[in-house]
């Protein structure tokens, strides 16, 4: 074989390698700027210093022309622009190498100057662009290194054999930027270092070396964005400053806590609060950039900001907050001090009209729940709460803002992050969990469970208590009974609660004996109703049946 003759790498190679290398700075740089702190990055601060060197007409003109997007089209075409100086400096580093770094060295520049001369500008803030220029800079070199075959193999047979079709596309490529850039083919790249030794153009590798450049770029990105979005938020919440309530919680009775070892306490710490929903990632949501909008069956659609919602009288309340897919006897459940708007307010400030019976409510992140509206209104607390145990919302738990509707199941009314509430019908619109196998409507069924003993423990024969908890809520709990080996039924001692909405704590005494017990529970609500000894599993509208536990007496 002949290997005499010198193939250059093509010009969309290079424009492509160029390319990726921007965009591994620039994901790079996002990922660091999220590790450094708090920091800008550099293509906003690039767009920031650009609108302040932009003569006054020319930016009001932009902000007649994009309005509240002028940010996204700012930075947008930073972004632009960037990508066409990475695509020409990649074109120009085929050749020589040195030259690419030069140019992303320049890019380095202006990056820090325009981080540098921000007004909030820190030491710090120039290292994402460094460690980004570096980073691209590298891997501009290491693409290029990678389009020429000859560079890491010796072995020519495999070299002559790419070497075919790399020509072609050479030739091809060449054809196409012949008019920007004459490209005598006898040229040789500053890459090829081996000697006299003919190099040819390795497409396979080189693409996918730009496969992985493109995942280095986007998982950076988008990595970063996560986290800084993260770090941002964390920030916010720190900073939020709770109003105090114009209605406060009635105080909780002394008598609401047992103060029983395993038993669960009258409130729940946030640290201890179950968790239940679909997001894979916690949506991070800025209360600076969060509105609220109420539209659908109303005369007036209105759009609360947070500030907008943290100025209005805002009423704390302690609501137990239940699951629907919790078992008998199972976990999620969990008492709270929310602090928030009433919903009620809200939609009546904008004008609710006849006919709707629904309020379809989204999250951030797309969830919804569909939420009786006669309940909302009927007085309770249902809020569009801000706050919950004395802190601003967890972000798990909603924050900025949530819902809590006493006496409905979360998947119909406890909408965390929400951004919108659409006035509507059920018989026009539908929640998430609705075509998902669960009753449009979810009003919690009075549930009783038994919290210490610990199912399948044991304990010494003696004087023993049983303990636990039991709700049923806005209805309020009247009794709980307790039976062990299906003997007599027997009254618990009921703690004292605030209010109806809220657990009730319950305990009784027990000779216990030796051997094996059963342990049963049921609850009766202020209206009169005893739990259904019927067992009826979580789907479609709640579980039913007695908790029952078994214990080890020695
Ligand atoms: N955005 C969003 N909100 C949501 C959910 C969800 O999946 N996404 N799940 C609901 C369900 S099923 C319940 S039981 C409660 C749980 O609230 P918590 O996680 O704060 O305990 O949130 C409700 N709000
Ligand atoms: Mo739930």
């Amino acid at each position: 074989m002949v290997v005499q003759r010198k193939t250059t790498v093509p010009a969309w190679a290079g424009a492509l390698a160029g390319l990726v290398s921007g965009g591994v700075a620039l994901g790079v740089a996002q990922l660091v700027a999220a590790l450094v702190g708090p920091t800008t990055f550099p293509v906003v601060a690039v767009g920031d210093a650009t609108v302040d060197l932009t003569p006054a007409p020319v930016k009001d003109f932009a902000i007649r022309a994009f309005g509240e997007n002028d940010k996204a089209v700012l930075v947008g075409g930073v972004l632009v622009v960037l990508a066409a100086v990475a695509a020409v400096i990649g074109l120009v580093a085929r050749r020589r190498v040195w030259i690419g770094y030069l140019g992303f060295a320049l890019f380095g520049v202006v990056g820090v100057l325009a981080v540098v001369t921000r007004p909030d500008a820190g030491a710090f803030d120039v290292v994402p662009t460094v460690v980004g220029v570096a980073a691209g800079a590298w891997a501009l070199g290491w693409l290029l290194r990678r389009a020429v075959a000859g560079e890491t193999t010796g072995v020519s047979g495999e070299t002559t054999g790419v070497s075919g079709e790399a020509t072609g596309v050479s030739g091809e490529a060449t054809g196409v930027s012949g008019g920007a850039e004459p490209e005598p083919e006898v040229e040789r790249p500053a890459v090829m270092r081996a000697g006299g030794e003919a190099l040819t153009f390795d497409r396979r590798r080189l693409l996918t070396g730009v496969a992985g450049g493109v995942v280095v770029a986007g998982a950076g990105a988008v990595l970063g964005q996560q986290l800084g979005s993260r770090r941002t938020v964390d920030a916010a919440r720190g900073g939020v400053t709770l109003p105090s309530p114009a209605v406060a919680a009635k105080p909780i009775p002394a008598g609401a806590d047992l103060r029983i070892g395993g038993l669960s306490p009258f409130i729940t710490p946030n640290k201890d609060f179950y968790r239940v929903d679909t997001a894979l990632v916690v949506p991070q949501v800025d209360p600076a950039d969060w509105t609220l909008r109420i539209h659908g069956l109303v005369d007036r659609p209105v759009e609360l900001t947070f500030a907008d919602l943290l100025k209005l009288p805002l009423t704390e309340a302690d609501v137990t907050l239940t699951c629907v897919s919790n078992e008998v006897g199972g976990p999620y459940a969990g008492n709270a001090r929310w602090l928030g708007a009433r919903m009620a307010d809200v939609l009546r400030s904008a004008g609710l009209r006849s006919g709707a019976d629904m309020l379809l409510s989204t999250s951030a992140d797309g969830f919804t729940c569909g939420t009786p509206l006669d309940v909302v209104m009927d007085g309770r607390d249902a809020l569009f709460a801000v706050a919950m145990n004395g802190e601003a919302l967890p972000v798990d738990h909603g924050f900025p803002v949530r819902q809590v509707v006493p006496g409905l199941y979360g998947y119909v009314s406890a909408t965390k992050w929400v951004v919108d509430v659409k006035v509507t019908r059920f018989d026009q619109d539908e929640a998430y969990w609705t075509p998902r196998g669960w009753s449009a409507k979810g009003p919690i069924k009075t549930q009783s469970r038994i919290d210490v003993p610990k199912p399948g423990g044991s304990l010494k024969a003696g004087s023993a208590t049983i303990a636990g908890v039991a709700w049923a809520q806005h209805t309020g709990l009247d009794a709980v009974e307790v039976r062990v080996d299906r003997g007599q039924w027997r009254q618990a001692k009921l703690a004292e609660v605030p209010g109806p909405d809220t657990w009730r704590q319950w305990s009784i005494d027990w000779a216990a004996t030796p051997g094996e017990h059963t342990i049963e529970v049921r609850a009766t609500d202020a209206a009169g109703r005893t739990q259904t000894e019927q067992p009826a599993p979580p789907a479609p509208d709640g579980a039913t049946g007695w908790h029952s536990i078994t214990v080890q007496v020695a």
